[in-house]
């Protein structure tokens, strides 16, 4: 356990932020009943959305602008790396009425 707590310290301590500067988060959107759930509140440049796909079918999340396309199997997960502040308007590959928004601020 003692070994564990360390490492789980020294990963904190690797993925440290510089001073000053906010940490990233990993923030989680449900994907269900085909439908996305909402724009996790106070997303920001570099942080973490990671779809989390309940639906017994494949989904993407799949950005209009193509600046992002992450397939996410059924029962699977997938993540990106939020790279721009605005408002990302995304959909599923496969089913086009599946549509979301991500709000990234700077
Ligand atoms: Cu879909």
């Amino acid at each position: 356990v003692r070994q564990l707590v360390l490492g789980a310290a020294l990963a904190a301590a690797l993925c440290a932020p510089a001073l000053g500067a906010a940490p990233h988060r990993t923030l989680t959107i449900s994907v269900d009943k085909m439908s996305f759930g909402p724009s996790p509140p106070g997303l920001r440049v570099g942080d973490r959305v990671r779809w989390i796909n309940k639906d017994i079918f494949q989904h993407s999340a799949t950005a209009n602008d193509k600046s992002f396309d992450v397939d996410l199997k059924a029962g699977g997960q997938g993540e990106i790396v939020l790279k721009r502040p605005g408002v990302i308007a995304y959909a599923c590959r496969y089913h086009p009425g599946m549509k979301g928004q991500l709000t990234v601020a700077r």
